[in-house]
Parts: structure tokens; sequence; C-alpha cells
């Protein structure tokens, strides 16, 4: 659907493929001979790839939030995080919806970031404008409410009502090209904030960007660049690095569409609106609270370095994050992201011949003697400053976020809307970290590590 509507998109994922492909042959190749080193596994691709993306949708109202979440839930994906974007002076704040078991990630990672609007944030005059119109718009169908009523209940639906199930989900996140509003009450919204005006103005929740996973941002950004896609200047988050972390990500720029406003005479006038986008991403290993608070003390150092310098922000940013370790076992060792072990074949094998003690074992000597080995846990979430800088940058407004502010959270408020908590995706790595070495505990049969 997304691609039929904004065709730059089609583009996108043809340039992903592209580089895709090129990366992997040049892998395979360089891998042939030598054999792949443990930890090398660059010249697999990766199982999730060419499904794996994430869209981001805004919405308006506590009941469209626990109403998607209702939804989302049937498709078995929860809210995790919190986001604040009135650090950017953004009235809005956020979650994202995915799968958090570790088989359903592996299944299809699809994520959701997904916004509501803080009318505590708005000026009171279109706080009520705000309220009125949105009061009158229904994204979800009857029948959508019905059927997702009977999963909650049955946990099944018959094949012809989930084929209606999708079809009627679809409609919420389809693109009207008819607003809601006049146009003069639009640019009202507007300069209160171009996100009032994107999310009140329209009867859908229109997807506004989709983003696939690539193996390299980098060469993706150039490509859109020699194509003559309007690409965004530079890559968001962390630099180039061989242990990447986190995510790094970059978009076209929104388009502007054409769209019909009422008029105050009763008739359309034909206007545009700018919010739609593509965005591509790559995807690094999971940070630890520790990794995260040394990602953000670098970032913001760079900032103000940068403020300073008049060399380019990407020089900047790579040489603050020389700090950074680029190499998993210090990553590891330092306690800096989140790993999933495994016991290897050697350690099966020793352990099963009872070579290796049975008691309790150490576990920086198990990976010593190569009787257990670790993969760093991917990435499954999303960056608040990023999100932050994909925002701004889609405005047309300084992506080096210099109007950043103190910022107003208010998780409990937004918990109230949605209807539950927010997992704490920090707790959901650890616990795949922690699962991963009780397995290994088990399948070698020693008493503990
Ligand atoms: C969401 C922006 C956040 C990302 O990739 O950081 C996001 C929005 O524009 O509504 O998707
Ligand atoms: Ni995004």
């Amino acid at each position: 659907m997304y691609k039929q509507e904004v065709p730059l998109y089609g583009d996108l994922i043809d340039i992903v493929d592209h580089v895709d492909n090129n990366v992997f042959r040049a892998r395979s190749i360089r891998s042939q001979g030598t054999g792949p080193s443990t930890k090398d596994t660059s010249h697999k691709l990766p199982p999730r790839h060419r499904v794996e993306r994430h869209g981001a949708i805004r919405l308006g109202t506590p009941y469209e939030l626990q109403t998607i979440r209702r939804l989302f839930a049937v498709f078995g994906m929860y809210p995790v995080g919190y986001y604040d974007l009135s650090v950017v002076g953004f009235p809005l704040h956020a979650t994202a919806f995915r799968p958090v078991q570790t088989e359903a990630l592996e299944k299809h990672p699809f994520r959701v970031f997904t916004t509501l609007l803080r009318h505590d944030l708005l000026s009171s005059e279109i706080r009520i404008f705000v309220q009125k119109i949105l009061s009158k718009r229904n994204l979800f169908s009857d029948r959508l409410l019905e059927l997702v009523g009977k999963l909650e209940k049955h946990h099944s639906l018959s094949s012809a009502e989930t084929d209606e199930l999708l079809a009627e989900a679809l409609k919420i996140f389809k693109w009207h090209s008819a607003a809601t509003v006049t146009f003069d009450e639009y640019q009202w919204l507007n300069a209160e904030h171009a996100m009032v005006a994107d999310i009140a103005s329209f009867p859908s929740a229109h997807i506004n960007h989709l983003t696939p996973r690539t193996l390299d941002i980098d060469l993706v950004q150039k490509t859109m660049v020699e194509r003559g896609i309007p690409a965004k200047e530079r890559v968001e988050g962390p630099p180039r690095q061989k242990c990447g972390i986190l995510l790094r990500q970059t978009s076209f720029k929104a388009l502007r569409e054409p769209v019909r406003f009422h008029s105050d005479e009763g008739g359309w006038v034909d206007r545009t609106h700018t919010a739609r986008f593509g965005e591509i991403e790559q995807r690094g290993a999971a940070v630890t609270r520790k990794g995260r608070a040394l990602y953000d003390r670098l970032l913001s150092e760079a900032y103000l370095r940068a403020h300073d310098s008049s060399a380019p922000f990407d020089e900047v940013l790579e040489s603050t994050f020389h700090e950074y370790p680029d190499d998993w076992t210090e990553l590891r060792c330092r306690g800096l992201i989140f790993v999933r072990y495994k016991p290897t074949t050697n350690g099966l094998e020793a352990f099963k011949h009872g070579e290796g003690k049975k008691g309790q074992q150490d576990l920086s000597k198990l990976l010593e003697q190569g009787f257990v080995d670790y993969d760093p846990i991917t990435y499954e979430d999303f960056l608040p400053v990023s999100a932050a800088g994909i925002f701004t940058s889609n405005l047309k407004r300084d992506s080096r976020e210099s109007f950043m502010t103190e910022g107003k959270p208010d998780r409990v408020g937004f918990e109230q809307s949605l209807g539950v908590t927010t997992a704490d995706e920090f707790e959901l790595y650890e616990k795949t970290q922690n699962d991963s070495l009780e397995e290994c505990r088990r399948a070698l049969g020693i008493d503990g590590i």
C-alpha cells in the first residue's frame, strides 16, 4: 500500500536490494578460502533480511492509542519504551509497538513507532479546536472493533475473517488527500506545530514513513544522492564502526503532496501537505544502560564540539566516538552491550565426555576455553535523539538539535492514555541475555555459570 502511495519508497527498496546484494556478494568472495572466524557471521545474510522494517504513525487521542494497542496486540506487538519528543519542542510522546519474545522477533521484527499528541502542551484555543475535530474522527470501523474483540476473546478467526481484519486495519493507515479542515484552520494548526496539523487535519492515521533495514547504510545514502533522490544531508545515530551499536538511519525528505481542503464558501481548495517520507536503517548491537550512557555522553560532546568547529559534523562525530570501543570482546567485557551466549560444539563434546567439571563454572573461562561463544543481541528499538532528528530534518529545521530543551516527559500520563505500562527495553535485552546463559547451563549440564 505504501509503495503504491509513495512510489519513491519503491525506488528506495530497489536501492536497498541492489546495495545488499552487492555487499552480500563482496562478503561471500572475501570469506571464500579463508573460512569464517568464529564471530564473523557477515558472510551469511541475516535471516530476517528483506522482511525487516519499521513504520511510524501519529495519533491524536488516548482512545486512538488504546485501540491501536489492542489491534497491535493481536499481531503480537506490544508497547516497548517511552520517548519524550518535547525535548525538541514537539508536543508529542511515543512508544514502539514490537514483538518482544526472541522467537517472535526472529520470525518478523516489524515495529511501529507510535506517537500521541500531547493536549497538555497545546495552547488552549488550539486544544479546544483539536479536541472538537478529533472527537468526530473515527479511525476504526465497527467491523474492525468486532473482529479485534473476537480475537481477544477466542484467540482465533476464520481465514475469511482474517482477510477482513487486514482490510479493515489497513484503512487506519491509508493516506487521504482530502483534509477534514479548511485551509485557514490547517494553517492555524500548522503555526502551532506542523505535527498538530499533520495529526488533526486528516481522517486517518496515515503511515508517515516505512524503513527497511540495510547491510550498508552509507552506500544506500550515496546511491540515493547519485540517483537524484532528495536524501537527508547525513546519516543519524552513531558513526560507522566495525562493531556497530544501536542503529543508524537516514531518509529521503518528506514529499509535498496535493491535498484538498474545505473552503469557507463550502467547496474545496487545492493546496499541499508535507509529511510522508521513506527511511533506511542499519541495526547494530543493543547496548546496556552503561553503553547507552556512554553513547549519550559522546553524542552530546560531539554536538558541543561541532558547535565550536568548522569541521563537518560527521568528522567531529567520528573522532569523538573513538572513545567508544569497536571490538566485540571489549564491548562485552566492559558491560557495554548485551549478548546471547551459546554452547559450542567443542563445549558440548567436552562436557558430554565428563572432561568438564559439572559444578559452578566461570563464564570467562568457558569463553576462553571455547566451550561457550556469543553473538551481540540486535537493537530492536529507536533512538530518542535520532527520532527527534528524523522529525526535525523533515520539517526543514536545524537537524543539529540546537534547539533541544530540557523536555517535559510524562511517562505516567502516556501510560494512562495507553491503558497499560510500557515494557523497559533494557530489561527485555537483559532477560534475553540471562535466558541464553541458562540455556548454556542446561545444554552443558552444569550447575551454574
Ligand atoms: C516518527 C519518527 C521516529 C525513527 O525512525 O526514529 C522514527 C515520526 O516521524 O512520526 O520512526
Ligand atoms: Ni523511522
